[in-house]
């Protein structure tokens, strides 16, 4: 049995509710001391899954706390699983400070940060991706982030990666089968049947993978860096976008010598957008320390908005730029367009490749909503469909991509008519990741380290 945990659920500072919330097998008895219904009735004459209205008494002072709401959840059908109450009181830190000292006296102690929703998960109510949603919805700031995290928190990843797992265990029985029974062995069809089986899994889970880049962008934004050499317009071009002199613009090249990160939406995305030091050969030692972070953010950016001046002759340092970025995600602009050309695309086409160039002039302010909108589009894939499954967690990416890895080998054994032992070992360590997602069997040190990241009270 575990002890009985609690906490202000709420934010800190004064609103309109704060909720305390209580969880164990002492819960119920911690409401019988403190809650009174306003007939006098104590909590174990209430039915569950019903809110009741009361006060909080503190019976050792005699004193009257708050008027309150007070919900009794019976476990095992509650949050955590457990015998669960939540008292929902007047939003005042001191009021809800005392209501927890009251409960803390009467036999709980204090939560620690996602506590709760370990236990949800230690009870079996939620698998470990869902307590990650949990997590992912409290934290999402844009509808596409709380859309992909309730998904999740659903059961669909979930639903998806157990699928997968119960294909690969049907296999695996029955190349067990075939190791405990070798006179009958794995016939030639059946190795047929299996690889081809395995490849759809291979391919399905290859699919989860792929939507990582996408599922990332919705959970933490997307990171966009502007590129070129010096003096072509990009600090003009970040103030231009978040409409505040933000960067220092000067006619003089080398202007900007850091990376200047800024936030930015643009509908329902977080953009990072980072101004960097002009890219040039030879640069002089400060310059050199800039230009290094650029090639970092260039090569860490999601899209690199590549900029050229059509008004100054292109020279070796553009075709730095070019080098840098070659296959990389780019977006080509051409800026100064106020100004007389200096080159026609034509030249510019033989050192970048560019489909559709936008022709701006920060300075006149025209293109820009035409940039908003290309950026829009070449980080959000629209035609996914809001019942798309994402992944946007590195722990998952890392994990299907280790059971890809193994997939293969299981292939390759078929394919190579390896024995038995030696696939069944393969097959074994994919579904260990695949069941590591869900948090089956994972060590107690990465559930540290998830829960922590919550906040106390959840
Ligand atoms: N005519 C014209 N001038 C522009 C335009 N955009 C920027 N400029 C000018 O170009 C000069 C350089 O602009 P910056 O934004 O500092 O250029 P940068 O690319 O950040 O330069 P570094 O920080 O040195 O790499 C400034 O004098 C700007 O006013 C434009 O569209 N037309
Ligand atoms: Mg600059």
């Amino acid at each position: 049995m575990s002890d009985t945990i609690a906490a202000i659920a709420t934010p800190i500072g004064e609103g309109g509710i704060s909720i305390i919330r209580c969880s164990g097998s002492g819960a119920l008895t911690v409401a019988q001391k403190i809650f009174y219904t306003s007939t006098g009735n104590s909590v174990n004459e209430l039915s569950s899954h019903r809110v009741h209205y009361g006060s909080i008494y503190d019976p050792k002072k005699n004193k009257y706390i708050d008027e309150v709401i007070l919900t009794w959840f019976k476990g095992p059908k509650s949050y955590t699983g457990e015998d669960v109450i939540e008292i929902s009181a007047h939003g005042g830190g001191f009021v809800s400070s005392r209501i927890l000292g009251l409960v803390l006296e009467y036999g709980a102690r204090p939560a620690e940060p996602g506590e709760f929703t370990r236990r949800a998960f230690m009870n079996g109510r939620i698998d470990l991706s869902q307590a990650e949603a949990v997590a992912d919805v409290i934290s999402a700031s844009s509808d596409k982030a709380l859309q992909a995290a309730i998904m999740q928190l659903k059961g669909h990843l979930s639903k998806q990666v157990n699928t997968l797992y119960e294909r690969l265990l049907s296999l695996l029985s029955q190349v067990e089968a075939a190791i405990d029974f070798p006179e009958e062995g794995l016939d030639f069809q059946k190795r047929e049947i299996s690889i081809t089986e395995l490849q759809h899994v291979y391919r399905e889970i290859n699919t989860l993978v792929s939507s990582y880049r996408q599922g990332r962008i919705f959970r933490e934004g997307a990171s966009v860096a502007f590129i070129g050499k010096p003096n072509v317009g990009k600090s003009s071009l970040l103030n231009a976008l978040l409409q505040e002199d933000r960067a220092i613009v000067t006619p003089h090249p080398g202007t900007t010598r850091d990376t200047i990160e800024e936030k930015m939406r643009i509908r329902d995305i977080h953009i990072n957008i980072i101004d960097s030091a002009g890219l040039r050969n030879h640069p002089e030692s400060v310059e050199e320390e800039g230009i290094k972070r650029t090639l970092v953010a260039i090569e860490n950016a999601d899209l690199n908005l590549v900029i050229f001046d059509r008004s100054q002759p292109l020279d070796n340092n553009d075709d730095l730029v070019c080098k840098e970025v070659r296959d990389k995600p780019i977006l080509v602009i051409i800026n100064k367009c106020d100004l007389l050309e200096n080159w026609s695309m034509d030249t510019l086409k033989k050192k970048i490749k560019t489909d559709s160039p936008m022709f701006i002039s920060v300075k006149e302010q025209s293109g820009l909503d035409t940039i908003i909108d290309a950026i829009y589009n070449h980080i959000v894939d629209t035609k996914t469909s809001s019942e798309t499954t994402f992944i946007s967690r590195e722990r998952h990416r890392a994990h299907l991509v280790e059971a890809l890895v193994s997939l293969e080998k299981t292939i390759e054994s078929f394919e190579q008519q390896l024995s038995e032992e030696f696939i069944a070992i393969d097959l074994g360590i994919a579904m260990n990741h695949l069941a590591a997602i869900l948090g089956k069997s994972i060590e107690d040190e990465l559930l540290d380290q998830i829960f922590n990241a919550f906040c106390i009270g959840k």
